[in-house]
């Protein structure tokens, strides 16, 4: 069965751009709960963690460049079908082929800076949400 959490983050690019509060309105009206959430940034040594597995991906020295870049919000959300369903809220990777009306078609420049993040399976919602908080930290 699907779990009933996943893991995002607001990427530098939005919260520097003010489209926090967007995004957020966005996530709620999507129907997911926000179970955890702060607003904090990432040093290179947790980036380099957090993104461990496309260590060997061309674009990694770059997304770690750029998620370190400035704050992020992370938040953890719950809803039925989380993981699945948070994908299609969120959007293709590339904006240019994100579906009408989804945050990285709205929000997103471009393939690097694309946003959000969201997990994409339960095993790493859950790997992700325990990175960022402690169990007492989620509601
Ligand atoms: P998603 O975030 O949609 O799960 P992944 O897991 O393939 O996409 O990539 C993780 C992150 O790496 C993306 N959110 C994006 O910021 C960055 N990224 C992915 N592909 C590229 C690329 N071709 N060039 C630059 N950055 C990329």
């Amino acid at each position: 069965m699907a779990g009933k959490i996943t893991f995002t983050m607001i990427k530098p690019d939005a919260v520097k751009a003010g489209h926090t509060g967007a995004i957020l309105a966005h996530i709620n009206k999507a129907g997911f709960r926000i179970v955890a959430m702060k607003k904090t940034q990432l040093t290179k040594a947790a980036a380099q963690a957090f993104y461990s597995v496309h260590k060997k991906r061309p674009f990694y020295g770059e997304l770690v460049e750029f998620m370190t870049s400035g704050p992020i919000v992370a938040a953890v959300l719950e809803k039925d079908n989380a993981v699945e369903d948070y994908r299609k809220v969120i959007g293709a990777t590339n904006p240019k082929e994100a579906a009408k009306g989804t945050i990285r078609k709205k929000y997103a420049k471009s393939i690097g800076e694309n946003a959000v993040h969201g997990a994409d399976s339960d095993r790493n919602a859950k790997r992700e949400a325990a990175f960022h908080f402690s169990s007492i930290e989620m509601f």
